[in-house]
C-alpha cells in the first residue's frame, strides 16, 4: 500500500482593510539648483511654495527627507516622473520609495 500523504493546508492570509503604505524620499546632491527640486516638488507633488521650499531645505541639510506617503503604485509612478524630470533637465536629482512598517 502507498504510504499516505500529509494533507497540507492551503489556506491563504487575506490581507484585509489597509494597504502597504510607501514613503518617496528625496535625496540630496550637490549640484541640482534648490530652485529646480522646488518646481519638481510643487508640479509632480502639489506641494506650496513654502511646504516644497521645507522639503528641499531639509533634505539639503540633513540628506534625505520624506516627501509624502503614498500606495505603492503611486509613490512609485511619482517617483519615476520625479527622477525624470531630473534627468531631462541634466540634474543627478535622485527620489526613492521605502516601504513603511
Ligand atoms: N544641495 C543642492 C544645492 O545646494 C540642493 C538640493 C536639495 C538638491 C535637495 C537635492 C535635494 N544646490
Amino acid at each position: 500500500m502507498a504510504p499516505s500523504i500529509p494533507q497540507l493546508k492551503t489556506r491563504t492570509r487575506t490581507r484585509a482593510e489597509r494597504p502597504r503604505l510607501y514613503k518617496v524620499i528625496l535625496l540630496n546632491d550637490d549640484f541640482t539648483p534648490r530652485d529646480f527640486v522646488v518646481t519638481v516638488l510643487k508640479a509632480i507633488f502639489r506641494m506650496t511654495e513654502g511646504e516644497a521650499l521645507g522639503v528641499m531645505m531639509t533634505a539639503h541639510q540633513r540628506g534625505a527627507c520624506v516627501v509624502a506617503v503614498f500606495t505603492r503604485e503611486i509613490a512609485e509612478e511619482k517617483c519615476l516622473r520625479a527622477n525624470d524630470e531630473g534627468r531631462r533637465a541634466g540634474h543627478p536629482l535622485a527620489f526613492t520609495t521605502e516601504r513603511e512598517e
